[in-house]
């Protein structure tokens, strides 16, 4: 039987996530960043006092809430259904949906260890157009930066002339290197002369961006293969990351864009971006369900350090908005 847990009233949103030295409230960032999804899923949803008509009722409801917050239909199945039968044991509905969220997310979280790459490091970052992949980039060098690392970016999105000037904008207010050639010069052949560079200038992360491309463009989707082939010329692990980037609020398309680019240059790690601006966030489950690819870091906002390591616990804690250090009731 279920029963809403009684609701914290108090805000944590003066909380600081100790793994960041900033000393911004980085916690409460978070939680607005998943604001939407959460509403999606929780708001006004119906208090269940106990007797099991209410449950069902509160079952099926949440049902239709996973659906539209994009969980998929398999995994919204499959919560459900275990939703159903952990009813006797468990008093709390949210408690319940707390730890069967947590195990669908908790073998996705794999950081990137940075410290645990090779120098230089290559990571590719590709996706679809708009998706975010330049800014995560600057977010990306910029933290790497602060921890001591030498930076430099490559300008492999050849395809739009504002494309490299934007890196290079970028990479002069923050002092780190910019490979680029002119547009419309071969995307491999720029990643690779930033490859080399970056080795003679030892450099420990190289970071490439790509254009975006729709994951249907066979053509487009074939120069991603060439780009790891021709980086595999100077290192045959390189790239030593392949960083898909997807937008959140593009719901269940970002399966078949994670399909596809996983088809054609294996993906070794996904940002999901923009939980800010969607209620449609639940599709970090259905891609859990679906792929085994760890979620490196999930981005709810426009500045640096909206763009955060992927820990499951805390997302899903506040995501559901329960304390962190909640005990496991
Ligand atoms: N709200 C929000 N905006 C974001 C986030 N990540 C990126 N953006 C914004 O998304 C827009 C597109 O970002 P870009 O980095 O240019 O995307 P891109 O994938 O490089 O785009 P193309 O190169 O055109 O394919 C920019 O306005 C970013 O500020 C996020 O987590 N939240
Ligand atoms: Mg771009």
């Amino acid at each position: 039987m279920f029963s809403f847990g009684k609701k914290d009233k108090t805000d944590r949103s003066d909380k600081t996530d100790h793994r960041f030295s900033s000393g911004q409230p980085l916690r409460a960032k978070l939680r607005e960043g998943l604001s939407r999804t959460r509403q999606a899923l929780l708001g006004g949803l119906p208090g269940i006092s106990g007797d099991s008509a209410d449950s069902e009722v509160a079952l099926e409801e949440l049902e239709m809430r996973l659906l539209m917050a994009d969980v998929g239909v398999e995994a919204t199945r499959e919560i459900i259904d275990e939703l159903g039968k952990n009813n006797k044991d468990t008093g709390n509905l949210i408690n319940a949906l707390r730890r069967i969220l947590q195990d669908r997310l908790q073998a996705h979280e794999k950081p990137l260890e940075v410290d645990e790459l090779p120098s230089p490091a290559v990571i590719l970052v590709v996706g679809v157009n708009g998706v975010g992949k330049t800014t995560t980039i600057g977010k990306l060098a910029h933290r790497f930066q602060a921890r001591g690392k030498k930076v430099m970016l490559a300008a492999g999105d050849t395809f739009r002339a504002a494309a490299v000037e934007q890196l290079q904008s970028w990479g002069e207010r923050h002092d780190i290197p910019v490979i680029a050639q002119t547009t419309g010069a071969d995307s491999a052949s720029v990643i690779y002369d930033a490859f080399a560079a970056a080795r003679a200038r030892h450099i420990d992360i190289l970071i490439a961006d790509t254009a975006g491309r729709l994951h249907n463009q066979s053509n487009l989707m074939e120069e991603l293969a060439k780009i790891k082939r021709v980086l595999g010329r100077i290192d045959t692990d390189a790239p030593h990351e392949t960083l898909l980037i997807l937008d959140a609020g593009t719901g269940q398309n970002a399966i078949s864009q994670t399909q596809e680019f996983h088809r054609a240059i294996d993906v070794t790690g996904l940002a999901v971006t923009k939980f800010d601006g969607t209620a449609r966030g639940g599709v970090l489950f259905a891609l859990a369900r679906r792929f085994d690819i760890p979620v490196r870091y999930i981005g709810v906002g426009e500045q640096a350090e909206d763009l955060r390591d992927f820990h499951a616990a805390e997302f899903i804690d506040t995501l559901l908005d329960v304390e962190h250090v909640a005990s496991d009731a």
